[in-house]
């Protein structure tokens, strides 16, 4: 920090007192639902005030500690930015050091809702049934120890304290990018519950409220450029900014825990977040049309040599492809949510894709493809494939994930792939088989794909395999595009 620099303080008077709290507080939190969470407290009143939770390491906490929970939320369009200071976090915690500050402010009866962005495979489950993985190694730990480690393992043994002292459960918000996520949280947290005490899941059956949620606004990781540069620019030290861009949208199933009438949430809809009976149709757009497209990029953009989102799209021969991919191939796949015009909707996406302001990187969506791949791209396939509609592009988006989860690029040179299989697919890909060998063992990792899916796909990833290697991405996506 440079030393001249005074740090960000509160500026709004003390914090307000906390309502909610939220497990896995990263940058995409801060920059989205915090924002919305302090506009409604602001506007409505009422005891909202944030504590935030690291699962993992305690890095947030050291950074946002020493200025007051405070940061600065800097918005980037394309052509201006502005900046606000975000005063909702009354505390962040570190759940490795100190797991019982975590399940105290869990069961305290002022907290009406835990919310989370824990990623994708914070959820233990096994991407392709939806399902709790018993043998995951945090559920497993979780199975033995009344400390837990993993996101279920905290919910469930926070709901137990307040089941023992008659309390109502909170609402469990999940805020990730997961199909069903209310539906899919609700699963894991009732099947570890069970092979704990049954009474327990059977009270949470009945009791508890998990509502499904559609989330999206593109939050870059913050680098620390980023850090120097909004110093420099406002004078003010902020060791935790986030950068995000000007778009959002929120859509939640208004099913929250009755017990707490009207104090059972901020009053969300007041400042734009739609509360709807059913979110699966915006679900649907958001996952195949967004984040499909986001990990498409992502693999053929960081295969074609491109660092960022934006430079990616900025590459004459992926704009035709993405538009072909979205009107022939994802597009079909589902029912619009009502009154959204999804051609529409996809022009805006290549808009926001394009925004100069928001550097965000194809590494970063990359990671963690085997948790992604089956609700952004495999569901589509399943679906075109059962109505005979047309699948090339997305298989030729699953062998780039291929290429680039096997951990070497078109070219011979290493990626530093990210993903909790990582040793499996560099296995895979390592084997001096030939290439159909090699997608029919990257196909035959049943955690990722189905059985039926899997053979139906084969001729066509492994021609897409093949395509790429030998021609590379760019000839690859103009006979596609
Ligand atoms: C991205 C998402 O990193 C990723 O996988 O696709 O984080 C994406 O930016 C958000 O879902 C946008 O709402």
């Amino acid at each position: 920090m440079p030393a001249e620099q005074p740090r960000l303080t509160r500026q709004r008077g003390p914090a307000q007192k906390p309502g909610i709290v939220h497990l896995g507080l990263g940058a995409f939190f801060r920059a989205f639902g915090a924002i919305y969470i302090e506009e409604a407290q602001r506007k409505d009143g009422g005891d909202w005030g944030i504590v935030g939770v690291s699962l993992q390491s305690t890095r947030t906490r050291d950074q946002l500690a020493p200025q007051d929970f405070v940061y600065t939320a800097k918005e980037l369009g394309a052509e201006a930015s502005s900046l606000r200071q975000v005063e909702i976090l009354y505390d962040v915690l570190a759940a490795r050091e100190d797991p019982e500050a975590v399940l105290s402010a869990m069961a305290d009866p002022t907290t009406r809702i835990v919310s989370l962005t824990v990623t994708e495979k914070g959820y233990c489950h096994d991407p392709s049934t939806g399902q709790l993985n018993p043998q995951h190694p945090d559920i497993a730990a979780d199975l033995k120890n009344p400390v837990p480690v993993s996101a279920p393992g905290y919910l469930v043994r926070a709901l137990a304290r307040r089941k023992a002292v008659g309390e109502p459960p909170f609402t469990v918000l999940s805020c990730d990018n997961l199909p069903d996520n209310g539906k899919l949280v609700r699963g894991v947290v009732i099947e570890l519950a069970r092979l704990i005490d049954p009474d327990l899941a059977t009270w949470i059956e009945h009791e508890g409220r998990f509502p499904s949620t559609m989330v999206d606004r593109i939050v870059p990781a913050t680098k620390q450029e980023d850090i120097d540069a909004l110093a420099a620019e406002t004078g003010r030290f902020d060791d935790a900014p986030v950068f995000h861009e000007p778009f959002r949208q929120w859509v939640i199933e208004d099913d929250f825990v009755p017990a707490f009438g009207t104090g059972k949430r901020p009053d969300l809809g007041a400042v734009g977040v739609q509360l709807v009976d059913d979110v699966a149709p915006y679900e649907h757009m958001k996952l195949r049309m967004l984040n499909g497209t986001h990990s498409a990029i992502a693999y053929l953009g960081y295969l074609a040599g491109h660092e960022t989102v934006a430079d990616t799209v900025a590459d004459a021969v992926f704009a035709p492809f993405l538009k072909a991919l979205w009107r022939q191939e994802i597009i079909p796949s589902f029912e619009a949510p009502p009154s959204v015009d999804l051609e529409i909707y996809a022009d805006e996406l290549l808009a926001r894709f394009a925004n100069p302001g928001i550097r965000h990187r194809t590494w970063q969506i990359a990671m963690d493809g085997s948790q992604k791949l089956p609700q952004r791209i495999l569901g589509t396939l399943k679906d075109n494939l059962a109505a005979d509609r047309p699948t090339s592009r997305l298989a030729t988006v699953v062998a780039a994930w291929m290429h680039y989860a096997g951990g070497t690029d078109l070219n011979g040179q290493p990626i530093d792939v990210r993903d909790p299989m990582v040793d499996r697919l560099k296995s895979i890909s390592d084997n001096p088989a030939d290439d159909a060998e090699k997608v029919a063992a990257f196909l035959n990792i049943r955690d990722i794909f189905e059985p039926d899916l899997a053979g139906v796909l084969k001729p066509s990833v492994t021609r897409a395999y093949q395509d790429l290697k030998t021609d590379g991405v760019q000839s690859v996506l103009r006979s596609l595009g």
